[in-house]
């Protein structure tokens, strides 16, 4: 993207100071986001909102704002200075709103960036894994009195399984000869995992299981630390809505105890790390063990289990649909990214 693009889009919110230099973070796989660094003491965040997934970006919006707003009344005390530290800030354009929109330059958004803060791709520190999961209880609890009823459904059916199935079964009608022969043999491991991948699914069907305001995007590398390793907050909540904890349990573990990145092509390199799965679970239970229901306890293993093959199934779907979903930058990459849940799945199977 054009630096003058950046930089008049910039221009359009509210910000204390001036452009100096932008550099565009690549870890997400749907949104485009860049870091600008100003002439003073604050940096941003400027996002461009992917409209092809989010179809209702307004909505979008306002749940992170509204949550956003909710977790800061939580620290009444606390000045604007220090809760732009630790929570998500927005800021406004010139017409007060929270994102700027303009004919064929799609919908964006502006945000403090928090200084002095790091992100993880892969972990390789018990205490990351531990202090992620009390930065997720912490997420938890500070919503969990926020009334859920005033956030839209971002994205409908975004962990529903049988939903995703459906998708699935419809990306192999019309998959092309060659992508369905590489993907062959994960067909049949979906196949055989079928059954087992629905427990969940059915539980909340079946009304089972407490419904939460949830982040939904988990993954380690949207939780921001201290150089020295101390959770900071969540970010990236583009998918914040109602939901269950299995969902932001499972995909944080998916993350976080995957020894390899995401996109990882040498296989032999990832494993499931099941001491950072005992320090994520330590963390996240010291702040919700008293919050959660006998059958939210009973099937965090299962919801890891669950939230790695949901991604996986994901990234063949969206494999076999040619790539119309998550960025890629090669031809297999979605299968690479799926093979790489896939041994996951297998690792974590003989562990847990
Ligand atoms: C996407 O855009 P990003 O990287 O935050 C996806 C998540 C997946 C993730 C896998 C809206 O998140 O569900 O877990 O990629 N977000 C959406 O890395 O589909
Ligand atoms: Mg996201």
């Amino acid at each position: 993207m054009k630096t003058e693009t950046i930089i008049s889009i910039f221009n359009e919110f509210d910000h204390q100071f001036n452009y100096k230099s932008h550099s565009e973070l690549n870890s997400g796989h749907i949104n485009d986001t860049f870091l600008i660094k100003t002439d003073g003491d604050t940096n941003y965040i400027l996002q461009r909102i992917n409209q092809v997934v989010f179809k209702d970006v307004l909505g979008l919006v306002n749940n992170k704002v509204l949550t956003s707003n909710h977790i800061r009344s939580k620290y009444p005390n606390a000045s604007d200075e220090v809760l732009n530290k630790t929570v998500l800030s927005f800021i406004k354009e010139k017409n007060s709103n929270s994102y700027y929109h303009k004919e064929g330059v799609n919908f964006w958004n502006v945000m403090i960036f928090i200084d002095d803060s790091v992100t993880h791709e892969i972990v390789k520190d018990e205490e990351i894994a531990y202090e992620g999961g009390k930065l997720l209880g912490d997420f938890l609890n500070l919503t969990s009195d926020f009334d859920s009823s005033q956030l839209i459904d971002v994205i409908p059916n975004f962990h529903n399984m049988a939903f995703r199935f459906k998708q699935y079964a419809s990306s192999i009608q019309s998959a092309s000869k060659s992508r369905l022969t590489k993907a062959a043999d994960y067909i049949q491991i979906v196949a055989d995992l079928k059954e087992e991948m629905h427990i969940l699914q059915n539980l909340k069907d079946a009304g089972e299981i407490p419904i939460r305001v949830t982040h939904n995007d988990t993954k380690i590398s949207n939780s921001l630390f201290t150089e020295d390793n101390k959770g900071i907050c969540m970010i990236d909540t583009d998918t914040v809505m109602p939901g269950i904890i299995y969902y932001d349990f499972g995909d944080a573990i998916r993350t976080i105890c995957n020894t390899a990145a995401e996109d990882e092509t040498d296989l032999s390199k990832v494993e499931f790390n099941l001491d950072y799965y005992k320090a994520y679970e330590k963390g996240f239970l010291e702040k919700t063990k008293d919050s959660l229901t006998e059958v939210e306890l009973k099937y965090l293993p299962l919801a890891a289990k669950t939230m790695i093959f949901i991604m996986a199934l994901r990234f063949l779907t969206d494999y076999l649909n040619n790539d119309t979903y998550y960025k890629t930058t090669y031809a297999d990459h979605n299968l690479d990214r799926a093979k790489n849940q896939f041994k996951l799945i297998e690792s974590f199977s003989k562990k847990l």
